[in-house]
Order: structure tokens, then sequence, then C-alpha cells
């Protein structure tokens, strides 16, 4: 039509369209760039096809839908960008399409269930423990019990969230007796697979029908640490996939070269080749997760929070401050003193960083990862602090991540948390007590040390006093 682009489709890439063998729960960029790849690149991508159901963005289906699931990886480095299509993917559903989870759970075929759910959905106290009346979940179990007695209507209304659906097809699987499984998270938590483990069974066990046993019986919870950074999509990358490649892509995905993968854990009905690709399996995950979730995810946080405050928008504006590389560095030292196991090369890992975040290519939106802070701090500045105190010194620089987020929970009218409603009423204090009431939401340990919350409090306005952005946030 008028020598309009046509649309990404199978004819236009012939890529083979592999049988559905794993289901993905939280279809977003992330998935896209990182697991989707790995997918695709494995020497048995023949045999391994995703079924990915979408999360937090339900339109995402309809859109990689029209387009035979095909996108376009675009993988831009500070030197320009390529551009690869990626047809791993072959089924992409509403998240709201329980009925289709359930099908693809009971099937024999199905052997690995992944998720990008996000930190918060996994839905833990501040302790890690199940708990039954968080938001979501009461809801759920009421859902999850009018499933099991059959009840049609509103009252039968399926979970809402991503762990309540998989909790009910796990049971469709159980009762379709189609085999083990293995369920593998793929988000930035410490101990992801022991989390999703204690998140699911806390549901299986709260319905209550004999699905715990189940579950711990068949089910292998696999933990991974996994690393890309992928920036939100914008217009401008859909322009530059049309004009580049001669096709219209509504839904490209734009991430950095650099991409990491390590998994921990037991596959019962197999896997892909991974590791063709690059994936590396190891027995012992915990030095390897530290290493990302720390140095990683945690100078991410302060470049979000100090970063925001100071009046950059982006992940290499800040970096390019050197008030917010100081905040970095000195986080970093600290990080070090707690990441020893061998092979780790911490030095060269840190000088990585500071060019994978320096890639002025890459607009990765500070505003993106200053999301839910409170689940996201409990792993990046917590455990450093704890370390650091355990060890005789002060913690000073995780202490300013907590500082820095606090000082941005003060300053910004729209914040999105778990726990959003609670940092409101927190902020309504003042002095200390906020200070204090504030990181309750991130750890009751640390609010409760007289010593910790004095450290916090006083170097609130760090990245405020004198240099404060210009506009508000
Ligand atoms: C970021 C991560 O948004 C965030 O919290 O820190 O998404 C980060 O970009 C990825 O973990 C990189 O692998």
């Amino acid at each position: 039509m008028n020598g309009a682009p046509p649309v990404l489709n199978r004819n236009l890439k012939p890529l083979p369209k592999a049988p559905v063998r794993i289901v993905h729960l939280g279809l977003g960029a992330f998935h896209r760039s990182h697991q989707a790849w790995y997918t695709q690149h494995a020497g048995d991508a023949a045999e391994w096809g995703i079924a990915a159901f979408t999360g937090r963005r339900p339109d995402a289906a309809e859109a990689l839908s029209a387009q035979d699931c095909l996108y376009t990886l675009v993988e831009r480095s500070a030197g320009g960008d390529s551009f690869e299509v990626i047809g791993s993917i072959v089924e992409a559903a509403d998240g709201a399409d329980v009925g289709r989870l359930c099908e693809l759970l009971a099937a024999k075929e199905t052997a690995i269930v992944t998720l990008t759910i996000t930190e918060a959905a996994y839905g833990l106290a501040a302790d890690g423990t199940f708990d039954a009346g968080a938001p979501g979940v009461a809801d759920d179990l009421r859902a999850l019990s009018a499933a099991a007695s059959g009840e049609t209507g509103a009252a039968a209304a399926a979970p809402g969230t991503p762990l309540g659906r998989l909790v009910l097809a796990l049971a469709r699987r159980r009762d379709s007796g189609a085999g083990p499984l293995a369920v593998v998270s793929c988000d930035n938590l410490s101990a992801n697979g022991d989390v999703a483990r204690r998140a699911i069974l806390g549901l299986a066990s709260a319905w209550g029908t004999g699905l715990a046993e189940w579950i711990e019986a068949n089910a292998s919870f696999v933990s991974t640490s996994v690393d890309r950074i992928t920036p939100r999509t914008t217009d401008a990358d859909i322009a530059e996939v049309a004009e580049q490649c001669g096709y219209r892509d509504s839904s490209p995905v734009v991430a950095e070269p650099f991409r990491n993968w390590v998994l921990s854990g037991d596959f019962p009905a197999g896997r892909p080749r991974w590791e063709d690709a690059g994936a590396v399996v190891v027995d012992d995950i915990e030095p390897y997760e530290n290493r990302k979730l720390w140095l990683l995810n945690g100078s991410h946080s302060i470049l979000a929070y100090a970063g925001q405050l100071r009046g950059h928008g982006t992940v290499a504006e800040a970096l390019g401050d050197s008030v917010c590389r100081k905040a970095v560095e000195d986080f970093w030292d600290e990080a070090a003193h707690h990441l020893h196991a061998e092979g780790l090369d911490i030095p060269a890992y840190r000088q990585a960083l500071l060019e994978r975040f320096g890639n002025a290519r890459i607009a990765h939106r500070l505003a993106q990862i200053a999301a839910d802070g409170t689940t996201k701090l409990r792993m990046r500045a917590v455990p450093v602090l704890a370390a650091e105190r355990a060890s005789g010194r002060n913690g000073a620089g995780s202490a300013l991540m907590l500082a820095a987020w606090i000082d941005y929970a003060g300053a910004t009218r729209e914040f999105q948390d778990p726990l959003a409603s609670e940092i409101r009423a927190a902020n309504e204090l003042e002095g200390i007590e906020r200070v204090q009431a504030l990181l309750r939401l991130v750890s009751a340990d640390i609010a409760d040390d007289p010593g910790i919350v004095d450290m916090v409090s006083g170097l609130c306005g760090t990245f405020t006093a004198k240099t404060a952005a210009s506009t508000p946030l």
C-alpha cells in the first residue's frame, strides 16, 4: 500500500516456530532481551518455544501476536546499533487468560515456567515470610477456594496475581499427571528460587488442598542471576527499526550488548542448551547473585535517587556527575568487603560497569529504576549495611543509598511502590521519626537500630543541599 513497509511476520523472516515447552509469566522488555535471546541461541532452539503471558502490560500480547510474536532486538553499543529478529516466543497471551495458562501447565510438553514478575510481586513480608494478608494474596486465596469448590460467576473470579494464577495452574498440572517441572525465577532477588518456592508454597498451603505437598515433590525451584540492561522502548526506537530494517515492528526491544545468566538448580523435565549461548550453570550461585545485586543493582538505585535529586534523567548522565559517581564508588568499596569468592574479579566487574553505565546511547531512565524502592533496597542496601556493621564498620555507603531514597520519597509526587500508601503516611511525620518510619518499610532490623537511624538521618540532604534540582521531580 503506497510503499508502506510490511509488518514484521514469519513469512518475512522465516524463523522456525518451536513447540511450546516453556511458559513465561511477565512478558516485558527484559524477558524478550534476555531469556528469549538465550533460548533462540541455544543449540536445540528448534525444540523449545516460549508461551509468554503479560504482566503489567496486557496490550503487549496483542501487539506481539499481530506480528507472529516476532520482534527486533536492537543491540545498542557505544559505537552503533545492530538488529536481530527473535522468534523463540511462539505464543503471547494476556496474563488474565488463566484458562490458557492452566491448559499449558497441564501439558506434559511444558517443562519449565520462567518468571519476570518484578521483585514486588512475590508479595513476601519484609522478613521474607509468606504473608496471607498481603495485598492481592487474600483475594487470590478467595479465588482459589472458589475454583476448588467449582463455583462459577463473579465469586469464581480467577486469581489476579501472577503467582496466584501459577498456583491454580500447578493444581491443574497435578490433576493431569503431567509430571515434574522447573520454576525459574529471573527477578532481581537474592536466592530468587527460594523466594519463589516460599511464595508459591505459602499460597498453596494456605489454599490447603494438598497441593503444597505435590509441589514440594514435583517442582524444582531454580535460582538465577540475570543481567542485561534493557531500557523502555521509545517511539524513536520504533521509527529507527522501520527505517533500518524495512518492516514495521510495533514492539522492538533495545538492550546493551552485554548479557549474563547464571543458573543453579534442577530441570526435571529438561531445558534448552542455554550454555551454548553463554549461560553458566553453577552449584553455588550466591556469590554471583550478590555481585550483581549489590554492585550493579545497588549502584543503579543510588543513581536513580541521587541522580534524580540532582536533576539527571538517565544512568549515563548521573554517572557523569562526580557527586553521584563518588557515592557509587564508596558503596562498591563497602560491598567488595563481602565479595570474596574465587573468580569474581571485582576490579574488572567494576570497570565493566563503569563502561556499561557510561554508554550514553542507552537512555536508561532513572525514573524506571526508582520504582519499587522498598522491595529493591531490601536486597541492594540492607545486606551490605548489615555485613558492614557486623564487621565493625559503619556502613555509610549503604546508608547513603537509603538516605537518597528517603529524600526522593519526600521530593517526588509520583512514585510506584507496593507500599506507596505507607510511604505517604510516613512522609506526614517529621525529622528522625519520618526517617525511622520510612526505614521500617524497608527493614524492621534497620529501623530498630538507633545508630543506623541516626546515621541515615544525618546523610539525608546530601544530594539536595545547595545542589538541588531546579525542576521538581
Ligand atoms: C534495574 C535493573 O530497574 C532496576 O531496578 O536495576 O532492571 C537492571 O537494569 C537489570 O537488573 C540489569 O540486568
